[in-house]
């Protein structure tokens, strides 16, 4: 059982109404970006029954979408009978109380990174990962707690209760402290978990594979490949977000080199800022991999913007500058002509499709071409004694010169970069 139960950030919705807003420089287009958002509705089990949009320079400060809009969104909710309004960019809270209460009870009011954080709720399977949704969740509530408590002391003055308050410590202090606390002690947790992350990958970073963190957008085919590669069984569906935690397995690629995969989180446009904050230990498996693979859905017709958006969420955890191979999954989906256009815009890149297995052979080979392009050349006098050192060469090395001595093996050899410091003391010119 986990000490803190997961708070639902959105109820759960039923009927839903999107709205969104044409800026001047959306990134996206709003009609795509909105059946996005659908998806993810319905991935968090919410049926969307209609949308609205309003073109805008900017944002309204008390009521985000204009008067006239937030009137026409109240009759759209009677009509429709919805449950939740759910609003495609970032409300602040009291722009998300004032529509609240323009709406009426019982119908919610959320946006698109209480959306987010409904699914990772339901989608996160481990300690960590638990741990992590909660933080970004109570921190979502703790600025929205004052609307929340008026729609809560107004049940409360109706049945009768309520005198209470205001006699020292209101009960809404008395919530905010609580929420505070329970922040403070969801840090320590994470902390100590944190703590023994790091011991475990400090042991795989001693450790000479070959380390692939898979990055991209999420459904693009990530969890499949890793179970195509190494027969794992990551849960993969369409749907989106459906990997939370992060799961590493070892791979031998051809000519019997250790590698290591890790699959972690999957990528969204506008991915909420706390999210990534809270998620920043599960993305630094990414940050410690060798070569960052891209995996691109080249099946979808906004590939190009959620490369997009992938890039700049790398960006922003610090992993602009690592080692990057583009790769794109799905080609069973595509045609023939589609193939050829994918080969023209991009003619170094991998092409392949997990479910298929089309093309792995490829991409494996081009792992092993990243893998040994970061190998350095050196020779050594290793004694015998070193029996693991000498085994460890043979592995993980490609010997291009070996004579038996008496004392020990003179190597001359590509080897790991993250093995080569371990033959410093026998290097010889
Ligand atoms: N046709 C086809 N479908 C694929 C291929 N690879 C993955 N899929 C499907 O795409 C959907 C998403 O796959 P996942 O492996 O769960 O994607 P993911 O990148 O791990 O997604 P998240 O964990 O949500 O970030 C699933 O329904 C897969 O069956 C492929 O090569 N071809
Ligand atoms: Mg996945």
């Amino acid at each position: 059982m986990a000490r803190f139960p997961l708070v639902p950030t959105a109820p759960e919705p039923e009927r839903a109404i999107l709205v969104g807003v044409e800026w001047r420089d959306n990134a996206w287009p709003l009609d795509r970006s909105l059946d996005e958002l659908e998806r993810l509705a319905h991935t968090a089990g919410a049926q969307c029954v209609a949308r609205l949009s309003q073109r805008l320079v900017k944002p309204y400060p008390k009521s985000f979408i204009g008067s006239g809009k937030v009137e026409e969104l109240c009759g759209l909710v009677h009509r429709m009978d919805a449950d939740v309004v759910i609003f495609d960019d970032d409300l602040t809270p009291s722009q998300q109380s004032y529509l609240e209460k323009a709406v009426g009870e019982p119908v919610k009011i959320i946006d698109r990174t209480a959306l987010i954080l409904d699914i990772f709720g339901l989608h996160a399977q481990t300690r960590e990962g638990r741990l992590q949704v909660q933080l970004a969740q109570l921190q979502y509530l703790l600025p929205r707690l004052r609307g929340m408590w008026s729609h809560l002391a107004k049940e409360q003055t109706r049945g009768g209760i309520g005198s209470r308050f205001g006699q020292g410590e209101s009960q809404l202090e008395v919530d905010r402290r609580l929420i505070r606390n329970k922040i403070a002690a969801l840090r320590r947790e994470l902390k100590q978990v944190e703590q023994r992350r790091d011991v475990q990958s400090k042991s795989r970073i001693e450790s000479p594979a070959f380390r692939v963190a898979l990055a991209g957008y999420t459904n693009a085919g990530k969890s499949t490949l890793l179970n195509r590669l190494t027969g794992s069984t990551v849960l993969s569906q369409d749907k989106l977000f459906a990997t939370l935690d992060p799961t590493t397995r070892s791979y031998r690629l051809p000519g019997g080199r250790g590698m290591t995969i890790t699959d972690t989180v999957g990528f969204i446009q506008k991915l909420p800022h706390g999210l990534v904050d809270a998620f920043k230990s599960t993305l630094s498996e990414v940050l410690g991999a060798d070569l960052i693979l891209k995996v691109v859905d080249a099946s979808d017709e906004d590939y190009e913007r959620q490369l997009e958006a992938v890039d700049r969420v790398l960006d922003e955890i610090g992993a602009g500058e690592r080692l990057t191979l583009t790769v794109f999954n799905k080609i069973d989906l595509l045609d023939s002509v589609d193939r050829l256009s994918f080969r023209r815009r991009y003619p170094e890149a991998v092409l392949f499709s997990a479910q298929t297995g089309e093309g792995l052979d490829d991409l494996v080979d081009r792992i092993a071409r990243e893998a040994a392009a970061t190998d350095v050349l050196l020779s050594a006098d290793i004694p015998y004694r070193e029996g693991a050192l000498i085994t460890l060469v043979h592995e993980q090395g490609t010997l291009l010169h070996e004579e038996y001595l008496e004392g020990g093996v003179r190597i001359v050899a590509k080897l790991p970069a993250r093995i080569a410091p371990r033959l410093k003391r026998y290097h010889t010119e």
